[in-house]
């Protein structure tokens, strides 16, 4: 067993006074050895762990906890959910001379690095969340949290993947029911909060009525990782485990508090109470909180301390979290701190969203209700209309504090979400360009028309035209293709106007209403391009959108009016332009999601007639229809009478 650090100690409970539940905390440094072979960069990465044991240590929580090393799984505990075969192919990594042998083995599995230390940090992560587990449910500790990598939850009994080797929590589940039974642990309920499915887990007990397993997760229909359909609210476990498995699969990201503290209150919460388990474990992944690079969702450090109060209403308290995934060092380290101040029963710390859960959370919790409500009598109610038509949240929440002590923690998170993604900010003084003058950072382009089409939308980063277009475009200064391309859909009125467009003639160009509508809902392709340097994107292709030459003097869009935008949603450039109003989405990753449209007054103009809407044609439906088909968002058919709604109502 390996030693936790000097600060470990057992003067829990009194230093202050507050302090009356035993909670016992998992650090071990050699979990850190864990890393990519080649030292290249990777999101779970030994500092996860470390940030977090720091943070907890300065805080000055730690020092009321009772400190254990990790201590290492036996192989008879890691066969009750993985196979023989798997086990013995993680131990024999550390025997392994060389790296090329492990990149071999860790090829064949989906989204997993290993080095010399891969094997002993694995052993150590589930070993630790067992014995952990065990002090909790033999009553020596009240509760407690294992700062454990390698994470879990996505191990499957015969094959590692999603960073996971094996599956932490399964193993303390399933070492608990098999191995303890004096212990008269019957019923556990497995929460696992982590952005991804827990489809690790899900297999485990899928047919096992011991374990409800509840996992709520970025879902949208199958596309976000772990991909496919076991993540989808009709997975409910079968034959004995039938209703013993829960899934609320979000549609889309930027979940936050609201979303999910409305998935606790009327599904696991109600549910919990019927099960009433002996014990929870709760694969505590912090990567759907705000900042989070892989989650693109909003949960703040209040809203995970508020799900965790929650659920110590049950099994008198006892429960275990255990770190699964989570990639902003200093989100996970700050949630981990708001979470340990619950188990120690400190004063709850403030906070409040204003937010309202989102459309598609209703659509989700509805769903998930109808399906369980077979097995789970107190979901069988309709939630009341009053609930669910609370205005949605807007695209860029607002966070109140209304008295001192709140003020502080909004200032935080307002922080964390203006935060620009800056990556070089320099400014070169010899220089008076503009192009040379602003930092460079990156944007969402949202495009909802014709650029749909990659190489349509790559046409004003490279230069050139593709079939259906009349103009050639000569393309950004900064030829670099998109970072990263995503789906979504978004709350505005798509629409077509213009008698005609020098791009494609005759007929209507995309348009969508600056304001938000919640009957609407348009389909947008996200390019992650830059703006705003002397190698720049966004304004590249503002320009060629308006038809105005690329090598103007001065900027259409710059840093200051990024701000702007996003404070204020929307904002008409003084250049005008057809495509001279810039909309800020919302945020995916912490980065601004912009698009361009017509003004609100050009709305107005339409409405009235003053402006005629104008169906589009032919050749630009058609790049539509390739964009919306090609980029896996609809059939051909769907794509087509997507655009031919919105082409024929009126505004
Ligand atoms: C534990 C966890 C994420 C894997 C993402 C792979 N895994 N692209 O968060
Ligand atoms: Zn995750």
């Amino acid at each position: 067993m390996a030693m936790a650090g000097e600060s470990s100690n057992n003067n829990y409970g009194d230093c202050d006074g507050k302090s009356h539940r035993k909670v016992g905390l998992v650090y071990d440094e050699t979990m850190c050895k864990h890393d990519t072979p080649n030292g290249e960069d990777h999101p779970e990465c030994p500092d996860r762990i470390r940030v977090i044991w720091e943070k907890l240590q300065l805080a000055g929580v730690s020092q009321r906890c009772v400190v254990f090393g990790g201590s290492k799984a036996e192989d008879k505990h890691l066969q009750l959910v993985h196979t023989k075969d798997h086990v013995s192919v993680v131990k024999s990594l550390s025997t392994k001379k060389k790296d090329y042998r492990r990149n071999r083995i860790a090829s064949q599995w989906n989204s997993i690095y290993l080095n010399g230390s891969s094997s002993e940090a694995a052993f150590l992560a589930a070993g630790s969340v067992v014995e952990l587990a065990e002090k909790v449910a033999e009553g020596e500790l009240d509760c407690g949290y294992a700062i454990v990598r390698p994470p879990g939850h996505h191990a499957e009994p015969d094959e590692a993947m999603g960073f996971c080797l094996f599956n932490n929590v399964a193993v303390a589940a399933s070492y608990l029911l098999d191995e303890r039974p004096e212990l008269g642990v019957k019923k556990i309920l497995i929460v696992d909060w982590d952005v991804h499915h827990g489809n690790g887990t899900q297999k485990m007990f899928w047919k096992d009525p011991r374990v409800l397993f509840f996992s709520v997760h970025r879902h949208e229909h199958g596309g976000f990782y772990p991909a496919g359909d076991d993540g989808d609210h009709n997975m409910v476990g079968e034959g004995p485990g039938e209703g013993f498995n829960i899934n609320v699969p979000w549609e889309q990201g930027r979940c936050g508090d609201a979303d999910y503290l409305a998935a606790w209150d009327h599904i696991l919460i109600p549910v919990a109470k019927e099960f009433n388990p002996d014990i929870i474990l709760l694969s505590a992944g912090f990567d759907a909180a705000i900042g989070d690079p892989l989650g693109g969702c909003r949960v703040t450090p209040y809203g995970y301390s508020v799900m965790l109060k929650k659920l110590m209403e049950f099994a008198q308290g006892k429960i275990v979290l255990a770190l699964e995934g989570g990639y902003n060092l200093d989100s996970i380290a700050k949630s981990s701190l708001a979470c340990v101040q619950v188990l120690l029963e400190d004063k709850p710390i403030q906070g409040s969203s204003e937010a309202y859960p989102f459309e598609s959370t209703w659509r989700v919790i509805q769903a998930v209700r109808k399906k369980l409500s077979a097995y789970w009598p107190s979901l069988a109610d309709v939630l009341s209309s009053n609930l669910i038509d609370q205005k949605t949240s807007t695209p860029i929440i607002v966070f109140s504090s209304s008295d001192s002590e709140t003020e502080d923690y909004a200032d935080d998170i307002l922080d964390q979400m203006s935060r620009l993604n800056i990556e070089n900010h320099h400014v070169d003084t010899v220089s008076t360009s503009w192009r040379r003058d602003l930092s460079k950072v990156d944007v969402w382009y949202a495009s909802f028309g014709s650029n749909m089409w990659k190489p349509r939308f790559l046409c004003y980063i490279l230069g050139g035209q593709v079939e259906g277009m009349k103009k050639v475009c000569v393309g950004s200064m900064d030829k670099t293709p998109p970072k990263q391309i995503m789906w979504e859909s978004f709350p505005h009125r798509l629409f077509f106007g213009r008698e005609s467009s020098v791009t494609w003639g005759v007929g209507g160009v995309a348009f969508i209403n600056p304001l938000t509508n919640l009957n609407d809902q348009t389909h947008m392709c996200l390019y992650r391009i830059t703006l705003s340097n002397r190698l720049e994107q966004f304004n590249d292709v503002l320009f060629q959108e308006n038809g105005l030459k690329v090598d103007s003097d001065s900027p259409l869009f710059g840093l200051d009016t990024l701000q702007l935008v996003e404070k204020k949603g929307s904002i008409p450039l003084a250049s005008g332009g057809w495509y001279g109003n810039i909309v800020c989405l919302g945020k995916e990753c912490d980065i601004p999601i912009l698009t361009m449209t017509c003004t609100l007054s050009a709305v107005e103009k339409f409405k009235s007639g003053e402006i005629p809407l104008r169906p589009p044609s032919e050749a630009y439906v058609n790049t539509m229809v390739r964009g919306l088909v090609e980029g896996g968002r609809l059939s051909e058919e769907e794509a087509k009478a997507y655009i031919d709604n919105a082409a024929s109502k009126p505004l």
